[in-house]
């Protein structure tokens, strides 16, 4: 139950942390000649850079892409032109033809995490993971920090992270996590934002009310659909009807928040049970009669789900699908694999497995799948090892596209 935190502890200060078109960046330290340029990440090994016999490089470019892909991230320059991450890269081509293509990296991008966040716990050790690009650091203790409202120790993290890995960041620092993550944004690329309770109004209540971490989709459309808009129509709002559409729990949150007002603490360990794709079908499918189209989705899902696993840095050893029925009734199963994983085409066989042991007869109105008993990948003992090679050999040249052609239901013994 959501509570707002009884005593107010004395003044703190937060940072959050948040790396500039972080893969993007990462791949530009290799290819410096790109810098400028829009780029997109989301190709896969066949999109590569040629280095030609005169030592320049040949790059993809985004109009020969065909494949179902998203981008992860694009640069400043392709953004300009409308391609952001989670976009499909075949619309991105639509908008973007010219700009360049990359293959995604998550090794590498893995390594700059562990340099950027190393170099910040030298100076400030209080920090909260929040996945591959970005931290909260708690600064009150950090001697001298609260002198001039955290500008000087500010400067000395961007500067110390940019010494260690040659990237720029982003950085919010206020009292509170609600309020330093809405200001690591104000300022983006390179930015540094102070802000104080006193900045609310003129920096917080403009920004639109989905920009709060916590206002999804579907209660940011409640919310328009009630005329409140911004973070400062909701402080307008009256508490009382906030409540009233959106519960007790949620309604004082909305109002918290709205007026800058968070508690919560940066948790410096903290480990994820467990993490989890799913999708609700506009229509219910058929196992049967809807077999290409539950297919793919089913792939999409895994695919997502290795691409989180990637991003948090977690391998998962066991993998579980959820279902649910025409009829409302969920039914779940699970398996555990010989080792960790975060390779889409083990977890898609898996869960196919998983899905071999349910009656499928009735319509499906949900699919998810789960990645459970999670490992950081950097504390695993044993390396990962290499993914299987595809089944068909035809396809082999073709990547990512044999994972879409595995069958619905897996064969374990392929
Ligand atoms: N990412 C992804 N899929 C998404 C969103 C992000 O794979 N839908 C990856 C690529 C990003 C990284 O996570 O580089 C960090 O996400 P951010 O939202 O911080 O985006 P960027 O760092 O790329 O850009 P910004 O400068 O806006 O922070
Ligand atoms: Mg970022």
């Amino acid at each position: 139950m959501y509570s707002p935190g009884a005593a107010s502890p004395s003044r703190r200060l937060i940072a959050h942390l948040d790396m500039d078109a972080f893969y993007a960046s990462v791949e530009l330290l290799r290819y410096p000649e790109l810098r400028g340029l829009p780029v997109v990440i989301g190709g896969g090994r066949r999109h590569q850079p040629e280095t030609l016999a005169d030592g320049t490089r040949r790059f993809s470019k985004l109009r020969d892409y065909t494949g179902r892909g998203v981008i992860t991230t694009s640069t400043y320059e392709a953004r300009a032109l409308g391609v952001f991450s989670a976009m499909g890269t075949m619309k991105a081509a639509q908008l973007a033809p010219d700009a360049i293509l990359l293959p995604v990296d998550f090794d590498e991008y893995r390594r700059y995490s562990r340099m950027f966040k190393a170099a910040v716990r030298e100076i400030a050790p209080k920090i909260e993971d929040r996945g591959i690009d970005e931290i909260y650091i708690d600064l009150t203790e950090v001697p001298g920090a609260l002198d001039d409202a955290g500008r000087a120790i500010g400067q000395r993290l961007k500067d110390a992270v940019f010494a260690a890995t040659g990237l720029t960041c982003s950085i919010g620092i206020t009292p509170n996590k609600l309020l330093s993550k809405l200001g690591s944004e104000l300022d983006k690329p390179d930015g540094l934002t102070l802000l104080g309770i006193d900045d609310i109004p003129a920096r917080i209540w403009p920004l639109a009310a989905r920009k709060v971490n916590g206002i999804g989709p579907k209660a940011s459309e409640r919310l328009a659909g009630l005329g409140l808009h911004t973070v400062g129509d909701i402080a307008g709002a009256d508490p009382a009807f906030l409540v009233q559409h959106f519960g007790a729990n949620y309604g004082r949150w909305l109002h918290d928040i709205a007026h800058g007002r968070d508690e919560r603490e940066v948790v410096t360990h903290s480990e994820p049970v467990s993490i989890s794709r799913e999708t609700t079908f506009e229509r219910d499918l058929h196992a049967v009669r809807d077999r290409a189209a539950l297919s793919a989705i089913f792939t999409d899902l895994c695919v997502e789900l290795a691409g989180d696993l990637a991003r948090k840095g977690y391998a998962s050893k066991t993998i579980g699908i959820k279902l649910r029925f025409d009829d409302f009734k969920s039914v779940t199963r699970d398996l555990t694999l010989p080792a960790h994983t975060m390779d889409a085409r083990t977890i898609r066989r898996a869960a196919g497995e998983c899905l071999k042991r349910i009656d499928l007869t009735r319509r499906l109105r949900l699919l998810g799948v789960r990645a459970g008993a999670l490992a950081k990948i950097s504390e695993l003992v044993a390396p990962l090892p290499p993914p299987p090679p595809p089944t068909d050999t035809r396809v082999r040249a073709e990547e990512p596209a044999p994972l879409y052609e595995l069958p619905l239901f897996a064969q374990m013994d392929s």
